[in-house]
Parts: C-alpha cells; sequence; structure tokens
C-alpha cells in the first residue's frame, strides 16, 4: 500500500492573539494557492474567512473556518482561529485535532497575552509549530525582539530561518538563510511573482552569522550537522532543512519566518516551509483510543483500510440541521455508511460529505485519513464525539471544554419570541460547548452563560438574525463558585413513603481540596450485590449535587465527596432511591462545611499612552486589581495585573474615556479565590 497521498497532506492550524494578522495571511495563502482569485480584506469585511456576518462587521474571526488548498505536491487543509479569548474554544478544537500550527505574532507589538495562552493551548496537544513575525512594515517593527520574547516568554527555542530586507515601509523582502538567496515579492501583481536575487553584498556577514547560528541550533538534531558545524565545514540547505524538520517534528525548535501579510510580502516562503518542516498525518504521535466495551486502549493506525475512526470537533446548525466536521483518523469514510456514535452509544447515517472552503462547500464522495470533511444530518452527535465502525467501536479522547464565567439574563421581546428563543438557544448551544443555557428555578428567567461580555454579544446578535428573535437583556454578571472550608461526614438516608424503615442510606465524607482541584468522586469498588450500574447511578447522582451547589445555585468546586459505606442490612436498595439519598446527601452534607463563595479572578493586560499611566493604576486599585509588571513597549506602557472579574463589567468604555481612546486590555480566566466579605452576606454565605 502506498502512502504517497498521505504523505503529503498538512493539517494546519493558524494560532495568534487577536489581530496579529491569521486571516489577512489565509486570505493570501487561498490566493497564492489559486483557490480565490481576489484578495479578500479583512477590514474591507472582504474575507473569505471571515464569512459571518458579525466577523465581517466587527473586523475580528469569531468562528475557526476551515479551508483547504494545494500548493505544489501537498494539500494544505487550514483552519483560522479567532484571537479573541472569549473564542478560545475554537482554538482548543482545532489543536485537537490538527497535526501542525502557524503561530503569527505581530513584530511591533511581539508576544502578547493570547500569543502565550494559544501556545500553551498547543503544546498541551503536542502541536509542532512554525513562527511567522508578520507586519515587518509597520513602524516600530523589531523581530529581533519577538524572538527574545519567544524564548524568555514562551520559553522556546525559535530558529530564524530568515532576514529581513529593509525595514518598516522599506521591508521589501526576505533573506533566506537556507537557500542563500534574497526573496523579493512582485507588488505589481500583488506580489504572486516572488523574485529570487543574489544576497546583496552588504547583508553578506549578517547572513553568515545568522546561518552559522541556524547551523548550530539545527546540529542538536544530526550528528552529521553537528560534526561539519564542530569543524567549521558548510552544511547543504537540504542537510539543514532535514535536521531543522527533526527538531520542529519533536517539539524542540521553532522555525522563524519574516513577512507582512498585508503588504503581500513572505507568504510563499510561509507555505513551502509549512511543506517542509510541519508532519503529515503520518508523523504525529498516533491517537489512543478506548474499547467503550472492554475498556481495552488501542492505538489508531493511520490506515485507509482500517476501521473507521472520526472525531466530531465542530458542529454548525444550519436551519435547524447540524452540520458536523470531521477529522478521519483511520479506514475510509464513504457516503451512505452507517456510523455508531461510541460517545453517546448512537447511530447516525452519513447521507452527504463536503470538503470546505470556509463558507462554500465542495460535495464529495469519500475521505481518508488525515482528511477534514463535514457530514450533514448528525443529528445526535455534538463537539468531541466520536463516530467509528460499528462492528469496531472506540471512544476518542474529546477536547477541554473551558469554563464560561460570565452570565446574562434574557426575556423575549415579543410572543412570537418567546416561542422561537428556546428553538435559537438550543441551536446555538450545539455550535458552543461554553455556551450554556439554563432556567434560574427562583424567577424563572433564561440565564446564558459563556466566556465574557463580547461572546454573549455576538450569541444575542446572532439570535436576532439568525433566528429573528428578539430580547432584553439584563447586566452581565459573574458565575460564581461553592467550596467548603471544613470537612464533613453525614449519613442520609431516604424513607419511601409508607415504608416503617430506611429504603436507601449512604455515609459520605467531603472533603475540602486546594484552589483548582475541581470535584473528585470516590466511590468503592463494585461487589456483590453493589452492582458498577448501580455505583455509576451514585456517582452521576453526586456530580449533579456537586452541580446544583449548596447555598447559591453555583456549582460546589475544590473538594472531594468520597462514599464511605452504602450500608446494606435493610437489602439492597432500590436506584431511584439511592439516587436520591446520595444527591440530598451532597447537598445536606455541604452546608455543614461552611461554604464559601468563590469568585473568578482574571489576569489583565493593559497598553495605555505613559501619560495616563497614574490615572488607570488608580482606577484598578479600586477594582481590587494587583500589579504584576511594568514594561514600556514603544510609547506606551504595558501593565500585567490581577482583577476579579466583577469588577470589569464595562470597563471597555471606562478605559477609553481614561485614554480618549488610545488604551486597549485583553482579560483572560485565570483562576477561582475566595470572594470578599461584602459578596459573600449578599449571597447569605458571610
Ligand atoms: N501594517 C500591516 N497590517 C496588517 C498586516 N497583516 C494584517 N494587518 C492588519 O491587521 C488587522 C488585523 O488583521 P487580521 O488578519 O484580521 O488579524 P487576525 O489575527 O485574523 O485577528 P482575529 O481573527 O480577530 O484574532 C487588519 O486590519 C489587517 O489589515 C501587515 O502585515 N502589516
Ligand atoms: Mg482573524
Amino acid at each position: 500500500m502506498t502512502h504517497h497521498y498521505l504523505d503529503t497532506i498538512r493539517n494546519i492550524g493558524i494560532i495568534s492573539h487577536i489581530d496579529a494578522g491569521k486571516t489577512t495571511v489565509s486570505e493570501r495563502i487561498l490566493y497564492y494557492s489559486g483557490e480565490t482569485h481576489k484578495m479578500g480584506e479583512v477590514h474591507d469585511g472582504q474575507a473569505v474567512m471571515d464569512w459571518m456576518p458579525q466577523e465581517q462587521e466587527r473586523g475580528i474571526t469569531i468562528t475557526a473556518t476551515a479551508t483547504t488548498c494545494r500548493w505544489g505536491e501537498f494539500r494544505i487543509n487550514l483552519i483560522d482561529t479567532p484571537g479573541h479569548i472569549d473564542f478560545t474554544i475554537e482554538v482548543e478544537r482545532s489543536m485537537r485535532i490538527l497535526d501542525g500550527a502557524v503561530a503569527i505574532f505581530s513584530a511591533v507589538e511581539g508576544v502578547q497575552p493570547q500569543s502565550e495562552s494559544v501556545w500553551r493551548q498547543a503544546d498541551r496537544y503536542g502541536v509542532p509549530r512554525i513562527c511567522f513575525i508578520n507586519k515587518m512594515d509597520r513602524i516600530g517593527a523589531d523581530y529581533r525582539q519577538t524572538l527574545n520574547q519567544i524564548e524568555q516568554r514562551l520559553k522556546a527555542r525559535p530558529v530564524l530561518t530568515q532576514l529581513p530586507i529593509g525595514n518598516e515601509g522599506g521591508f521589501s523582502g526576505v533573506i533566506d538563510l537556507l537557500g542563500e538567496e534574497a526573496l523579493l515579492f512582485e507588488e505589481s501583481d500583488l506580489g504572486s511573482t516572488v523574485l529570487k536575487r543574489p544576497i546583496p553584498p552588504g547583508a553578506a556577514q549578517e547572513v553568515e552569522e545568522a546561518r552559522l547560528k541556524l547551523t548550530e541550533a539545527v546540529a542538536d538534531f544530526d550528528d552529521s550537522v553537528m560534526a561539519d558545524f564542530l569543524d567549521g565545514k558548510r552544511v547543504t540547505a537540504e542537510r539543514l532543512q532535514a535536521a531543522l524538520r527533526r527538531g520542529t517534528l519533536a517539539g524542540a525548535l521553532f522555525p522563524v519566518l519574516l513577512g507582512a501579510a498585508l503588504r503581500n510580502k513572505g507568504i510563499q516562503p510561509l507555505l513551502d516551509a509549512v511543506g517542509l518542516y510541519l508532519p503529515s498525518p503520518l508523523e504525529v504521535t498516533p491517537l489512543v483510543g478506548r474499547n467503550p466495551e472492554t475498556g481495552e486502549e488501542e492505538t489508531v493506525t493511520c490506515d485507509p483500510v482500517g476501521p473507521l475512526r472520526a472525531l466530531a470537533f465542530k458542529v454548525m446548525a444550519e436551519e435547524g440541521r447540524r452540520l458536523t466536521y470531521l477529522r478521519i483518523y483511520s479506514g475510509t469514510l464513504k457516503t451512505g455508511m452507517q456510523l455508531f456514535n461510541s460517545t453517546r452509544k448512537s447511530t447516525e447515517r452519513v447521507k452527504r460529505l463536503f470538503r470546505m472552503h470556509a463558507h462554500k462547500r465542495e460535495e464529495i464522495t469519500e475521505a481518508q485519513p488525515g482528511d477534514i470533511v463535514a457530514a450533514p444530518g448528525c443529528q445526535g452527535t455534538l463537539t468531541g464525539d466520536t463516530l467509528c465502525d460499528p462492528a469496531s467501536p472506540l471512544v476518542l479522547e474529546g477536547l477541554t471544554v473551558p469554563e464560561p464565567v460570565v452570565s446574562l439574563a434574557v426575556e423575549a421581546k415579543r410572543a412570537e419570541d418567546r416561542e422561537h428563543l428556546p428553538v435559537g438557544l438550543e441551536q446555538l448551544g450545539w455550535e458552543d460547548p461554553t455556551f450554556r443555557v439554563h432556567e434560574d428555578e427562583e424567577t424563572g428567567q433564561t440565564i446564558l452563560t459563556g466566556m465574557g461580555e463580547l461572546h454573549l454579544d455576538v450569541v444575542i446578535d446572532r439570535l436576532g438574525r439568525e433566528y429573528g428573535v428578539q430580547v432584553k437583556t439584563g447586566r452581565p454578571r459573574v458565575v460564581y463558585r461553592e467550596t467548603l472550608r471544613q470537612q464533613v461526614v453525614r449519613r442520609e438516608s431516604f424513607q419511601r413513603e409508607g415504608s416503617h424503615s430506611v429504603t436507601a442510606e449512604i455515609l459520605l465524607r467531603l472533603t475540602p481540596l486546594p484552589r483548582g482541584s475541581g470535584v473528585r468522586i470516590v466511590v468503592p469498588q463494585a461487589a456483590p450485590p453493589l452492582t458498577p450500574e448501580l455505583l455509576a447511578a451514585v456517582e452521576e447522582s453526586l456530580q449533579q449535587g456537586c452541580l446544583s451547589g449548596c447555598m447559591t445555585g453555583y456549582r460546589l468546586i475544590d473538594l472531594e465527596v468520597q462514599v464511605l459505606e452504602i450500608p446494606l442490612e435493610a437489602g439492597l436498595p432500590a436506584e431511584a432511591e439511592l439516587r436520591t439519598a446520595a444527591l440530598r446527601g451532597v447537598v445536606l452534607a455541604a452546608r455543614e462545611g461552611r461554604p464559601l463563595l468563590l469568585e473568578p479572578i482574571m489576569s489583565l493586560e493593559l497598553e495605555i499612552p505613559t501619560e495616563n499611566l497614574g490615572r488607570v493604576l488608580g482606577t484598578l486599585q479600586q477594582k481590587r486589581g494587583q500589579v504584576e509588571g511594568l514594561d514600556k513597549r514603544g510609547d506606551s506602557e504595558v501593565v500585567r495585573a490581577t482583577v476579579p472579574l466583577a469588577e470589569m463589567f464595562g470597563y471597555m468604555t471606562e478605559l477609553r474615556s481614561a485614554t480618549r481612546g488610545r488604551g486597549s486590555y485583553t482579560m483572560e480566566f485565570l483562576r477561582f479565590e475566595e470572594a470578599p466579605a461584602g459578596i459573600q452576606e449578599q449571597f447569605g454565605l458571610a
């Protein structure tokens, strides 16, 4: 069997802080590869990859968009992700299924807070990366500073593979250190023609030094390159490339390229580098799945004739139907096939298949390992589910879903809105695991929960446009948590109506855990007559108890719930009764454990003009903010701080007026901490 086709696939994501230029780079990739015939620009609302009206109006990416193109012998499946932290799930789902990534940095702003977040996400999934330092044309561009920041902030080893030709407005191309030639980008045809020229004589010395540095960096990955380096011999471009590729695939080295996407410079070498240095589906660490019946682990081999294994990583709602994006890991998916959803234990039939080009689709009849495709009509499948061969079930690991921390009460405006609101909310929920909906038991209000104000704002906007639903909204609120201050042991019993004795009983111990531990449930080993099913039911009810919280309706976290005993003197309890005892047991026990309210603390990075520093720091202090560091970036000050989310609603307007529109900030959830006494009291938890 030949794997030639698989060798040439590159599944890559484009990741970075907001506004570094991901979509602008993606648009150029589509243009130079011949996929589009017009260069779409973000600032004109014309980018193919930013196809949602909300994206075009706001000039930001909101949803991960998949597309595909050819570059030489390679098929590149590309996902452009959003940089704003409110849409972090889009990066998460992309990193989960991609084999490599291009991390983009602005040569002016360098490594920004969300560059660090997306870098960590890629680390978590072991995704090899190349770096593209963009915006080399802007005043203040300084790629050396960005390189230093990659080393210091990201603790990574960047390997510079190019030097710039010209500076800022005069930036006209790059010198390729491996091929030892200058690459200039013809302006009259939007950079389509790459002119290869000899290295300008004035740059020879600098090129020599930079090439030597590159050789030294990659020598760790090739003994013969090391030997030649030590002997002072020249190493050919091919050998350097091979060693750099090895270092990149190992996640130890990160090739760095330079460019200015908006000025149409540096994109073709970036595409070459994707082929050269990033892995094919055959070269990534194979996934390990679990057989849902036997619990045995199985390594998934990237084999077109193997049993089908695919992961649903994205769902889009389209007029009440689901369009499910799949990454195929093994087997060949053909239209008409029946699949098993091993996560939910249901079946799906794949009637049609599409290769996605942003919002446009190309109908296909089969897909191979490494492919990224979309299937309509899988109504029982959600993000993170595994679809597989019914004869050979396997569950792949889903994805980590961050916890939303902002909530908003909504109310339908008109009678028809009342009818359509639940439908709209349910369908938006299909798409986005970080968007949740529940009803407040006391007020009967519909409460939406999301990652931040922008996230919920987009949801409300989409409700109006896509579902025709108008809503009134309350003020955004913080999503708190509860935890315990002390350990509690409690015996909870259940007595059926009309019965003279206890019919189910459970002995629980709740122990507070350090911050960030989450919930740990410990149930005894199954032993007759206690069956695994009964114990699973107990575990589920204990989980539910933690979710419902004990005092405020916010969920309980950072505790261990241990079942010490399920007494059987009165016989084996009925499942429903044992469930009730377990659920009530957790809630009542927690109330005895001196419950405590936790509030979300955010990490904040502000960029403000120096003259406004004093005023901004003053307000930050009033907001219970703690400054962790101050840096200079050009004429601005960069302030890093932590601050409770409760103080930050509407901060954008406040900051704008304090800095006459020149200040900006980014904010990301950091941890939960004990809320101050005033807030505890408001919730009756003094
Ligand atoms: N001067 C200059 N501007 C650029 C360059 N690349 C992108 N821009 C501009 O920077 C802004 C942001 O670019 P986008 O491509 O939308 O950035 P993004 O990373 O996709 O942003 P999000 O998706 O919202 O995270 C746009 O106004 C672009 O025109 C560049 O090389 N030079
Ligand atoms: Mg974008």
